[in-house]
């Protein structure tokens, strides 16, 4: 399929913009743009052209770029008209390529799709690829760039070869089967390859950290009883008006989300339903949805006022006590901002039980802003902190570890105690198909599809 027809698609944001890309690729590349353009360019060079229909009208001044294939991002021969973005030249250009025979618009990550085809990457590096353009925050761009730049892709490939070697070592040694010396000296140095290999393999698994999680960021849950001002801290926290305040208690029902860049790592805070019992159906389906998302938060801020007798969630992540409108303090009515001393991270970070004392780790005003500072740097340490271990990570989707999972599994039962040789071989073939699943090399098209469906037309 790949090469026989040539695709298009604008690679660039949503019109009206400045400047449109319209990436071709395929084998008719260079008679669109000789033909659109009255010559081919040289490669790699952009130049200005004058882009015209098939009727000579003219479409748009613009610039043009020609990758001949192999030597491009797909493999193929690659075309790229720079145009000004507005609707209607986009459209007059797309009717002009469309007119082409075996010309048409590509389907989502169709490109990246073709140099994965034509051996330009490897499956984790498209992933890589999909997760950068995804990026919001700087270590998830980091991450996508490590993972774009093959590391864990050469790291499977050096893995599969060495198992591919020493299955050959053991399938040799079958054939010496009946020489018993011979089948012991290829089969032990094979052994001892498969048992390093095991080992860093499963020192990759144990040092994943949180990588995966950086993808969708970690999650922080405000969650307390009603009317302490939930919805308040995260219209701050957000800088907009995200959650409906009210002086009513039981005003938030749903779970709101706000996606937030807290020192360079994705943060998803959520505000909750305030917890208490309720005869409204719909207050209690909040309530079960509150308690729900904080047990699977990765950090709980509690929230609280005046002496916060509240019953914590149940979570398993760490629980900060805040107590919440200081500027209340000593009587209603006197409301100038008070300062009042936050205690510190370390105080906050050794209550993760749920079961504190007397005091609250954090102090603050959401609605004048006292000790929303300390607050958010100490979501930034923990967040940090949380994200750490993963920064060195490899490995950043459930697809990779559940793939290294089978990879490690398979080894390990090759290395069992007197396993017949054959079984051995059939052990580490199974292995190596794992990791070869991981890079993409084996099989299977539902997988590739599925990959490549999420990504971006154009891309
Ligand atoms: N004085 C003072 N009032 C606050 C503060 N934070 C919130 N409030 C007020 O407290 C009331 C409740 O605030 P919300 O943010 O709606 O409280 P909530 O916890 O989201 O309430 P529910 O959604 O009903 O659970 C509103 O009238 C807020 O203006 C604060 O720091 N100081
Ligand atoms: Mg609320």
């Amino acid at each position: 399929m790949v090469g026989d027809e040539t695709i298009f698609a604008l690679s660039s944001g949503r019109p009206p913009t400045a400047i449109a890309m319209v990436r071709v690729s395929g084998p008719r590349a260079g008679d669109l743009l000789t033909a659109l353009t009255g010559s081919l360019p040289p490669p790699r060079t952009a130049r200005r052209v004058l882009i015209r229909d098939q009727n000579q009208e003219l479409i748009d001044d613009g610039v043009a770029l020609w990758f001949a294939g192999p030597a491009s991002a797909t493999g193929e021969d690659v075309a790229e008209f720079h145009i000004h973005g507005g609707r209607a030249v986009l459209a007059a250009l797309v009717r002009a390529l469309s007119a082409f025979d075996g010309v048409r618009p590509a389907e989502p990550g169709e490109f990246t799709r073709r140099a994965f085809e034509n051996g330009k990457l490897d499956l984790t590096e498209a992933e890589g690829l999909d997760d950068l353009i995804h990026a919001d925050t700087e270590a998830q761009r980091r991450q996508a760039v490590r993972q774009l730049g093959g590391l864990l892709g050469d790291r499977a490939r050096r893995w599969r070869a060495q198992i591919i070697e020493a299955a050959a070592l053991i399938e040799a040694g079958i054939d010496f089967a009946d020489e018993g010396d011979v089948q012991g000296e290829l089969m032990a140095p094979a052994l001892q390859t498969i048992a390093a290999l095991h080992d860093e393999i499963a020192e990759v698994l144990a040092a994943q950290g949180r990588s995966e999680r950086l993808r969708d960021g970690m999650v922080v849950a405000i969650a307390g009883p009603p009317n302490v001002g939930k919805s308040t801290l995260i219209n701050r926290l957000a800088r907009r008006e995200v959650a409906i305040v009210s002086p009513h208690a039981g005003t938030t029902r749903d779970v709101i989300e706000v996606q937030l860049d807290l020192g360079g790592y994705p943060v998803t805070v959520i505000d909750t339903a305030g917890i208490r019992e309720s005869n409204d159906p719909v207050e209690q389906e909040g309530v079960r949805r509150a308690r729900a998302r904080a047990a699977e938060a990765d950090l709980v801020l509690w929230l609280g006022e005046g002496e916060m007798t509240g019953d914590a969630v149940a979570a398993s992540a760490p629980v900060w006590r805040v107590r919440n409108k200081i500027d209340l303090r000593g009587g209603e009515g006197d409301g100038g901002p008070v300062d009042l001393p936050v205690e510190p991270l370390a105080a906050a970070l050794r209550q993760t039980d749920g079961a504190w004392g007397g005091n609250a780790a954090f102090e603050i005003s959401a609605l004048r802003g006292q000790g929303l500072g300390e607050l958010i740097a100490a979501i930034e340490d923990f967040a940090a902190q949380y994200f750490a271990s993963g920064e060195t990570a490899l490995i950043s989707r459930a697809r990779h570890r559940t793939l290294l999972q089978d990879a490690a599994a398979m080894l390990q039962r090759s290395l069992q105690h007197d396993l017949p040789a054959e079984l051995v071989a059939e052990e580490l073939r199974l292995a190596g198909v794992a990791l070869g699943r991981l890079l993409g090399r084996v099989d299977v098209e539902d997988v590739l599809g599925e990959i490549f469906s999420r990504f971006c037309i154009g891309k």
